[in-house]
Order: C-alpha cells, then sequence, then structure tokens
C-alpha cells in the first residue's frame, strides 16, 4: 500500500527516457519464503552521451542485497517512494540489482505471486516493477532472457518467455531453466510461472511451414479441462494470418491457468497466463456463454502477439491502440466463426450497458485518456470497448481491402516499435488518402454524442430529406465538443422492407450506403422516390452514438418485423420493448400497447430467423439500459415496471413458451456450434418464461431439464428457470444437490456462489452467509466477483431500501482495498450513477462512498475512483 500523496500523470509531460535498456538478464531463485530476484540490465543512455543524469528506476518493495554498475558495488543510491536513484559514469553500462521479493504475502495479485500451488507473475501495467528495478514503461523495449531456481518437487515446470534454453539439476533437491526472448519487449510483457502442472500438447504449422509447439499447463485438478482452449488457439493462429496476414514467431506458444488473477488473461511473450474461469471448460462445467467467451479471449490473448507485442504502446495513455485493436480483431474472429449478427447483436448490448453509463457519468474520460492517477483504472469499457468501435468506424470508412493495406502498412512499419493512436490512424489516412484529423477528435472527446435526425419528404417532388443533428453532452474537464466523422450506414426501405435504389446526386456512395457526417448539421436529400420510405439508419451500429428519432408506430413496425439488417430489426424491437418499459416506469400506460404484441407474435412465428436470433430479440432492454434513458431513476417504478413487461410475455405467450421449451430438445451428446448455441439459447429463454408465467409443468420441466443434464447450459438452464419461481424450497434442494455433486470442481462453485447471490430476495444476510462458507475466499478475486458481483448486478437486492446493500459494499471495498486494491477499485463502481437516483437512494449511496473516502490508508486505485465519482 502506497501511502504518499497520489501524483497525477499528465500525456502531455511524456518524455522519453533518459536511457534505454537493451537486454535484461534475470535469475529468479525461488525459496520457501522469499525470492532472490538477480537482474543485469545492459543500458545506453538516450541522447548525448557526455550529459549523464541521474539514472532512476521504479522499483517497490525491493529488499535490496547488492547494486552495482559494472560489477563494481554502488554505495550511493538513493530508494523512496518506489524509485532507485543511481549516477552512471559512462554511456554504455551493466547495471545490476540482487533484491528480494514476497511472493507468498502478495495479494495484490501484481509482479511475482502465489496462485493455489503455483508461482505466476502479472506485469501489465506496472507489476515488473515489483519483481526488480527496471524502467517500467512500455516504450523501454529490452530482449530478455530469464534463469529460474527452484525447488524441484514442488515446482517440476519453470517457465518464462521465449524459447526454451536449457534445464537442469542443482544441488539440495533444486533445478533450473533458462528461456531466451529474441523480441525486444516492454517489461509489462514480462512473465515467468513456477510449479507443479499438467501440461497439454499440440502443435501448429504456420502459413510459411515453421513448426510450432503448443502447451496449455494447469494445477492438476484442472487439468482435464484445457482441450477447448488448446482447438480455439489453433483457430485463432490460422485466422490471423488468412485475415491480417500475421503469423506466430517464437517456436513455442504457452498458455497457464491461474485461480488466482485480477483479469481475463495476459497476453505475456509466448505464455499467457489466464484466469482459470476464462480457459478451463468442459461441456460437464461450463455452459455455451462460458465457451464463447473463452474461445474469444484466448484468440484476444493470442492475437496481442502483434496488436500489443510485436507493435506495442509508447505510454499508458496509448492502451486502445492495443486493446481497442485488438477487442476489435476478436470481434471479427467470433463473427467470422459463428454468427455475426448475433455477435454485434450482444457486443452493442454490452456496450450500451456499460461503456454508455460509463461515458455519462462521473468517471467519463476519452478513449485515450489525457491523464490518470492509477493506470490500473484505466482498464475499462471505454478503452476497450469504445476503442474496438473506433477501429470499426475506420473499417466502415475505408472498406474491406484498403482497410487490411492500413493494417498491414500498420505491422511493417511499426514492427518492433512502441507507438501512438495517431502513428495507427495515419496508416489509414496514407492508404485512404482521406484526411483523419477530425477523425481522431474520437480518441481525445469524451462522451456519448446524440444523433438527432429529422425527416421530410415531399411527394410532389419526389424528394426525402434526412437531416442529422449531432451533439455531445459536456463530460468531466470537457464542456465544449466538437463535432465528430460520424459513418452512417443506411438504407431507405419501402413499405414491403425492400431496400431502394439511392440516388443524392453523386453526393454519397450508393453502393456501400455510408454517409459521413462530419458537420454538427447535415442534410442529404434523395430523389426520385415516389412514396416516403422508411429510412434504416446505423446499421449494424456503424458508430457509437445515441440515436435520436422519433418513428411513427408503422414505420418501427415495419424495422422490426422487416429490416433484412438483423441489427437494425433487433434495434426497432428494443425500442419497442424500451418506449414501453419507460412508459410504465414513468405511470404514462394503464396497458401493455398492442404493438409490443404484433412485435412478440412476428418474432415468435417468423420460421426464417434463426434461434439465436429469436432469442435476442425475445429478450428485453437491461435495467441499465433503462436507467440509462431515465432522467431520474426510481428503483421501485423501475423493477415493477419490467416486471410487468416481463411477465405479460411470460403469460399472454404461455403456450408458446411450453411448445419452445419441449421441441427444443436434443437427445445428441453436447456440440458447440451457432446452431446449437442458439437452440439451448432459445430453449433456455423459454423455459424461464414459462416457469414466470406462474404454470406448475413449466416449473416441473424445469426441474427435471436440471436433473436430466449431460451439459452445464442444459443444468443452468433448469436451474436459472427454477430460481424464477417462488418456490424457495424447491430452488434451496437443487442448490444443495449442486453443491454436493461438484463441490470439487473450482469454476462450478463459482457458478454456485454467483446463482445464489444474484437469486431473487437475497439480502445483505445471505450474502454474509454466503461469504462465511468454506467455499468461499476473500483473497479470490473469482469468488470475490462471484458472491458481490453477483450481489451488486441483482439490481432488486442492492438498491432495496430496506436493505443494507450500499452500507455493506463500502465496508467491503474498505476491506478488499487492504488486500487488493484493484479489486476493491472495480468495485468502486457499482456506485457510479449515484446521482441518477432519487434522492434517497443517491444520499445513501452518497453517504456509502463518502465512508469509504474517510478511510485511512486508501489506495491510489481506490481513492481516485471515489474521489471522482463523488465530484
Ligand atoms: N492486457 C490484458 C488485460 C490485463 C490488463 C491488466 C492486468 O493486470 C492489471 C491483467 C490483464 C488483456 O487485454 O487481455
Ligand atoms: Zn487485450
Amino acid at each position: 500500500m502506497r501511502t504518499e500523496t497520489p501524483v497525477t500523470i499528465r500525456l502531455k509531460d511524456y518524455q522519453p527516457p533518459a536511457y534505454w535498456i537493451k537486454n535484461c538478464a534475470l535469475i529468479i531463485r525461488i525459496f520457501a519464503n522469499h525470492t532472490e530476484v538477480d537482474s543485469t540490465l545492459t543500458m545506453v543512455r538516450n541522447g548525448d552521451p557526455s550529459e549523464l543524469p541521474a539514472l532512476v528506476l521504479d522499483g517497490v518493495e525491493q529488499l535490496i542485497q547488492s547494486l552495482s554498475f559494472d560489477g563494481e558495488a554502488i554505495t550511493d543510491y538513493d530508494y523512496q517512494h518506489d524509485r532507485l536513484t543511481v549516477q552512471p559514469t559512462q554511456a554504455e553500462f551493466t547495471f545490476n540489482a540482487v533484491t528480494h521479493i514476497f511472493p507468498n504475502t502478495n495479494t495484490s495479485l501484481e509482479g511475482l505471486y502465489k496462485s493455489g500451488t503455483m508461482v505466476c507473475t502479472q506485469c501489465e501495467a506496472e507489476g515488473f516493477r515489483k519483481i526488480t528495478f527496471y524502467l517500467d514503461r512500455p516504450d523501454v523495449m529490452a530482449t530478455f532472457s530469464t534463469r529460474i531456481e527452484a525447488d524441484q518437487a514442488p515446482f517440476p515446470i519453470l517457465l518464462a518467455n521465449g524459447n526454451p534454453t536449457a534445464s537442469g539439476e542443482l544441488e539440495q533437491g533444486r533445478h533450473f531453466a533458462t528461456w531466451d526472448d529474441p523480441f525486444a519487449k516492454p517489461a509489462y510483457l514480462f512473465a515467468t510461472v513456477a510449479g507443479d502442472l499438467v501440461r497439454r500438447d499440440d502443435a501448429f504449422t504456420t502459413a510459411s511451414g515453421r513448426d510450432i509447439s503448443l502447451r496449455i499447463f494447469a494445477e492438476p485438478h484442472n487439468a482435464h479441462k484445457t482441450e477447448f482452449a488448446l482447438t480455439a488457439l489453433k483457430k485463432s493462429m490460422r485466422w490471423d494470418e488468412e485475415r491480417f496476414g500475421r503469423e506466430y514467431d517464437l517456436d513455442i506458444f504457452m498458455i497457464v491457468a491461474s485461480d488466482f488473477f485480477n483479469m481475463g488473461a495476459m497476453e505475456n511473450k509466448g505464455l499467457n497466463i489466464f484466469n482459470s474461469a476464462a480457459v478451463l471448460a468442459t461441456p460437464e462445467t461450463a455452459s455455451d456463454d462460458r465457451f464463447e467467451r473463452i474461445e474469444g479471449i484466448v484468440a484476444h490473448e493470442y492475437f496481442h502477439n502483434w496488436s500489443g507485442n510485436r507493435v506495442t504502446c509508447r505510454d499508458w495513455f496509448q492502451l486502445s491502440l492495443k486493446e481497442g485493436f485488438t477487442v476489435y480483431r476478436d470481434a471479427e474472429f467470433t463473427s467470422d466463426l459463428h454468427d455475426r449478427a448475433v455477435k454485434r447483436i450482444k457486443d452493442v448490448l454490452f456496450l450500451k450497458n456499460h461503456q454508455f453509463p460509463q461515458d455519462g457519468g462521473p468517471n467519463a474520460h476519452p478513449v485515450q485518456p489525457q491523464e490518470y492517477i492509477e493506470i490500473n483504472n484505466f482498464y475499462t469499457v471505454t478503452v476497450y470497448e469504445k476503442g474496438a468501435e473506433i477501429v470499426g468506424m475506420l473499417h466502415t470508412l475505408l472498406g474491406d481491402r484498403p482497410f487490411r493495406q492500413a493494417c498491414d502498412l500498420y505491422f511493417e512499419r511499426f514492427d518492433g516499435m512502441a507507438v501512438t493512436t495517431d502513428d495507427f490512424v495515419d496508416c489509414m489516412a496514407q492508404i485512404s488518402g482521406q484526411d483523419f484529423s477530425q477523425f481522431k477528435r474520437w480518441y481525445t472527446q469524451a462522451g456519448t454524442p446524440i444523433v438527432a435526425i429529422h425527416e421530410d419528404y415531399d411527394a410532389n417532388l419526389a424528394r426525402y430529406r434526412l437531416s442529422f443533428t449531432q451533439s455531445c453532452p459536456a463530460t468531466p474537464g470537457q464542456s465544449d465538443k466538437q463535432p465528430l466523422v460520424i459513418p452512417v450506414k443506411m438504407a431507405l426501405l419501402d413499405s414491403t422492407g425492400q431496400a431502394l435504389p439511392i440516388d443524392c446526386n453523386g453526393d454519397y456512395n450508393a453502393d456501400t450506403q455510408v454517409l459521413t457526417l462530419t458537420e454538427a448539421v447535415t442534410t442529404v436529400t434523395f430523389q426520385h422516390l415516389a412514396s416516403q420510405p422508411t429510412p434504416s439508419l446505423f446499421r449494424d451500429f456503424s458508430a457509437p452514438v445515441r440515436v435520436r428519432q422519433a418513428l411513427s408506430d408503422p414505420a418501427l413496425l415495419l424495422l422490426a418485423q422487416h429490416d433484412d439488417n438483423a441489427f437494425n430489426r433487433f434495434e426497432a424491437v428494443q425500442q419497442v420493448y424500451l418506449d414501453t418499459l419507460l412508459k410504465l416506469t414513468r405511470g404514462e400506460l394503464d396497458a401493455i400497447p398492442a404493438l409490443v404484441d404484433t412485435v412478440v407474435l412476428s418474432i415468435l412465428s417468423d420460421t426464417q430467423l434463426s434461434h439465436a436470433l429469436q432469442a435476442v430479440l425475445l429478450s428485453l432492454p437491461s435495467y441499465q439500459q433503462m436507467m440509462d434513458n431515465l432522467d431520474t431513476v426510481d428503483a421501485e417504478a423501475v423493477i415493477v415496471a419490467r416486471d410487468r413487461l416481463k411477465l405479460h410475455l411470460a403469460q399472454t405467450y404461455q403456450s408458446h413458451w411450453a411448445t419452445l421449451s419441449q421441441t427444443l430438445t436434443s437427445a445428441d451428446d453436447y456440440v458447440f456450434t451457432a446452431d446449437e448455441v442458439g437452440r439451448r439459447e432459445l430453449q433456455g429463454l423459454a423455459l424461464y418464461y414459462w416457469v414466470l408465467s406462474g404454470d406448475k409443468f413449466g416449473l416441473n420441466s424445469a426441474e427435471a431439464l436440471y436433473r436430466a443434464a449431460q451439459n452445464q447450459t442444459d443444468r443452468l438452464n433448469g436451474l436459472k428457470a427454477v430460481m424464477a419461481s417462488p418456490d424457495r424450497d424447491r430452488q434451496q434442494r437443487l442448490l444443495v444437490h449442486f453443491y454436493r455433486h461438484w463441490h470439487q470442481d473450482t469454476q462450478m462453485v463459482e457458478t454456485w456462489l454467483a446463482l445464489q447471490a444474484g437469486a431473487e430476495g437475497v439480502g445483505v444476510t445471505d450474502i454474509l452467509l454466503l461469504m462465511a462458507h468454506d467455499a468461499f475466499d476473500f483473497t479470490n478475486p473469482n469468488k470475490v466477483r462471484s458472491v458481490l458481483g453477483g450481489f451488486t448486478q441483482n439490481f432488486k437486492a442492492f438498491h432495496d431500501i430496506q436493505g443494507d446493500g450500499y452500507n455493506f459494499m463500502s465496508e467491503q471495498i474498505v476491506a478488499l482495498n487492504a488486500i487488493n486494491p484493484q479489486v476493491a477499485a472495480r468495485f468502486v463502481g457499482v456506485f457510479e450513477r449515484w446521482r441518477k437516483f432519487a434522492p434517497e437512494r443517491s444520499a445513501a449511496m452518497h453517504s456509502a462512498l463518502t465512508a469509504v473516502l474517510e478511510t485511512e490508508s486508501l489506495s491510489p486505485d481506490v481513492l481516485e475512483l471515489v474521489q471522482k465519482t463523488l465530484v
């Protein structure tokens, strides 16, 4: 824990380093109670060699044993505030440090730490300084060689980045392994692992014929669950060659599964380390959404080998350079492998549920933040997901081939370098010949733009006009907003939903049907339209904006029933639901409008739709989306409204749900294909509605599905439906049964905890009971996320004014702050929208946050977020 006043780091203050590190030779000696790190840095002055400024190295909690320059002991040094200052006397020299660190007590899970029976690392963003003294910044790129020594019995496997070079026995039951990574990299990509791990092997031959060994390692209790990830890895490797021309470079690629991990996974060069929840899967224990997530994350980390590792970030303000681009790449991978429309719909839902609220709240920041206190707080949905949307817009603006050419140029020009988002966009500009200086505002301007649309049809002139007015609400520190470049993929539909030919005087490219807005107001005129068309705008969500468009009911219905752009069809259906939910919340409706029923019936009876699309089209907007569209949130009214519409759907279409639940079954073994995933998803939704309708047959059917299930998706479909009933006894029986059966399986226990924390009617007392359970561990982020994450995402439970959820979470944040600041800081986000709530809750959330702020020894992570949230 750092106690001094946190320092704000600003992009405008960026300076290149005074010295470069060319090579880092590490010897890591793991002992029972401490680890000795012997690091030799080969360094050279960056700048005038006749002037030698002090060398200031980052280093946290380093117990110094010795320091030397070129073998000469350094006695004159200053080590305070996590910085070591020494004075070189040559422009080229080696610096050696031998220090002791303590992985066993490192609960922050940054640097070198103990995870179960193994020892592993997490160095992004600034964890390497917890391992040794270093210029811990991404623009310092060095080749690394690593020698690890440890007791052979507990640690038979010793891994590090790069290719293996040697291994052997040492005295007293110890052994060593050496690894060499020839690709210069920043320290955040360093990794090492020591453990008693079981390994699964495979191989991959690259497009140019090089043979690569693939290995996944896991602790013995997880070892049977690695096959799926290995297959996903091979698919990712092939896809990156075919779609982006990117080939793997080392001789070996390794993945390690760790039960203790702060995030999803980490792209360390040649040695990815994964949260076991993000890599381990068998049909027995992982549901379809888990399989999807794992496949996407394996791909994401692998793709970083080029977008992030070979070409890396100059500084942490450029984080989206690698993250936005890599999220874009992994989304394309999933879209190519499975159902593109469904993937897009789910990604946009995620953006709207999480990024839009962030962009409209106290922690709104640009995709390229301009300042930070703790960089770990900027691994956000804005940097990742909005960053990916920006890359997607570049693709839309350039078209397939030029976009690929620009990516090729980027990889070739900057291979082995640490660069900026400007460099990336400049490649797009060079290939396309377009000027992207205005486009770059997407990186620096925070807030979700609003595009208001106005239509005007003149029957006499057969002329139709669309005018687009863009604006962007003020965000913290940014009151003046400039117009952005906004691509609008569009079509004009006739009364049957057919796209009409577009004639707008050649102003816009009719083939791609992409309008590009650049001004605050843009008006486009379309000629030769014999009747008024229905506009289908922002197809595939072509820009991350809020669209304000007053569509008539017939127009909305046409889009909801006939738009051949599946994404826009989904948007229209969601609009029908959302309008209804908001009106119900405001008390403006006595009955559910007929439009809802017309839409639902047409989805239920549309045999052309895939099951997966039917399932998303029949799902209601989330509480977050309701909140996001209300100025002030009356939580009770929001809950009552959503329950009412859900019950209406459940009861009105009870016979449909029963039929779907009973017919969408399969006797075949589990397969993970888009069709099968869709079938199970629709069956799960139907069963849920069936149970909600109050039909006892539905409830029995749900229990039967749970009991007969041969895979986790069916099991959870059954169990989640039972959890939607008021039958508490039955729920309890099944939960007891679940635990008895699966208590030895880490991922199943996490699921079991999350199910209970997310259940209807839970309160703080139940959560405390879960936390007192043997299965719970406050030092394990996955367990904490299952219980506290399950609870805080449980809208009814967390916001229950009778309960004490806010104070409870305030206490948990304070307790976590002392153990794991990163995980603690994530939970500050549950209070992010406190101002939106009506006075009683708003005041209660404010006081819970204030209580956190008044705690002594807050980590910079928590302090920064609480301060910003309270402003
Ligand atoms: N770069 C990883 C995510 C990651 C970020 C930070 C971490 O620790 C603070 C760990 C992982 C990714 O994008 O997958
Ligand atoms: Zn990433």
